[in-house]
């Protein structure tokens, strides 16, 4: 079915799905690593691109093209690029973009190994990386140099919360010839359309929100015209990060109950917020649909939706949160987010643990911050955990 001047929530259930000979409802799993040529004529047709057949699993598949359709639709680009993880999408896109000379502008809360990887291994190939706040636009014109080609968003910040317009970064871009890159995996495009709004290449952590199970790892990237999207596949392919079979299938499964799940976790999350917002522990909480949020006319002219991801501080800082994850019991101590289950973190006991404490602050995690993804479980114990565990605080 040609889905592309259908609603959105028809794309999720039926976008990428193909005519198959027995009529299936879903999309069948291909796993297979290789495809049989019809004929040495057909083999070759097919590796010059005569004949859009498919070769090998690791340059393309029917399961995995239904997913990368899928995705692309959604975010209403050109195609999809699906890889093994959301670091597979990163340094797909890092590898296609910059080369020797070439110098990113990225954020300075930007997720930890898409910062690590620019300053440890892009790095050693002569790739020059600046980190700002990219929540102030001065901050990004401040840090374009001659050599600038990616400018990188990620909003909201994980985990800070902290905004980003995508229309002023992607007017800044324009005007210096920078491929916007926006990593929308806090949103999902259920929330936010980057290429809407500008943005040349959007990516995601697919274990997240559009998969949104807590049951696989992958990545998409989706760009905004063919000569983005020959250029990223090139570097997927030969990065060798491609999507398995079955992780397609599982994401295509979770992907249709996108809007409905995000619809009940993000109901949930502004009770909660409102609920953490007047207790006597928390020092301060950062919810983009909280009117007391910042950036809370952004987010409204932004994103359909606030969603389910919030940061709070305890009055307690370090100590009180390390004791918080001692005292949940419905809420999962565990990193991730955006799926069913409701995620509760520590960023400066656990996955920040081991950045110095200059470089935590500078990228705004406090000793006191806790992260929070709110689930689609029943608000009344969502609530109920949260107030146990903070009186044990
Ligand atoms: N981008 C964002 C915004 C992320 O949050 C993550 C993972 C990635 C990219 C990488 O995706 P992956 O390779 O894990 O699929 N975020 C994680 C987090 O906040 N806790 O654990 C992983």
């Amino acid at each position: 079915m040609n889905t592309l001047d259908k609603g959105f929530d028809t794309k999720l259930i039926h976008a990428g799905a193909f005519e198959e000979p027995y009529g299936s409802a879903t999309v069948p799993i291909y796993q297979t690593s290789t495809f049989k040529f019809k004929s040495a004529q057909h083999g070759a047709d097919c590796f010059s691109g005569k004949s859009d057949g498919y070769i090998y699993t690791r340059i393309g598949n029917p399961t995995i093209k239904a997913l990368e359709r899928n995705i692309a639709e959604l975010e209403g680009g050109f195609d999809g690029i699906a890889t093994s993880s959301g670091m597979g999408a990163v340094s797909s896109v890092y590898m296609a973009l910059l080369g020797a000379g070439a110098h990113i502008v990225s954020a300075d809360a930007v997720y930890g190994p898409a910062r690590g990887i620019l300053e440890t291994d892009f790095s050693r190939f002569n790739v020059e990386a600046t980190f700002v706040n990219t929540s102030r636009i001065e901050n990004i014109k401040a840090a374009i140099r001659p050599n600038t080609k990616v400018l990188y968003i990620e909003t909201p910040a994980n985990p800070t919360m902290e905004m980003t317009d995508i229309a002023a970064c992607a007017k800044l871009a324009k005007e210096h010839n920078l491929i916007l890159v926006v990593d929308n995996t806090f949103c999902s495009p259920y929330l936010q359309k980057p290429l809407a709004l500008g943005a040349d290449v959007v990516l995601h952590s697919v274990t997240k929100f559009i998969n949104g199970h807590a049951d696989i790892v992958g990545g998409v990237i989706v760009t905004k015209n063919e000569e983005l999207y020959k250029k990223i596949r090139h570097s997927m392919v030969y990065l060798g990060c491609n999507m398995d079979p079955t992780q397609a299938f599982m994401v295509l499964r979770g992907v249709k109950t996108l809007s409905i799940r995000i619809e009940r976790a993000q109901e949930n999350a502004m009770k909660v917020a409102e609920f953490l917002s007047k207790h006597p522990k928390v020092a301060w909480i950062k919810y983009p649909g909280l009117p007391s949020y910042p950036q809370y006319e952004l987010a409204k002219k932004q994103m359909n939706g606030f969603g389910s991801m919030m940061s709070f501080g305890l009055k307690g800082g370090y100590e009180a949160g390390r004791k918080m994850m001692d005292h949940v019991h419905l809420a999962l101590l565990a990193v991730s987010l955006g799926g069913v289950e409701t995620l509760i973190q520590h960023p400066a006991s656990m996955t920040h643990a081991g950045i110095s404490k200059e470089n935590k602050l500078a990228a705004g995690i406090t000793d006191d911050l806790i992260r929070f993804s709110v689930g689609i479980e029943d608000i009344n114990d969502i609530i109920e955990d949260l107030k146990h565990a903070l009186e044990a605080v």
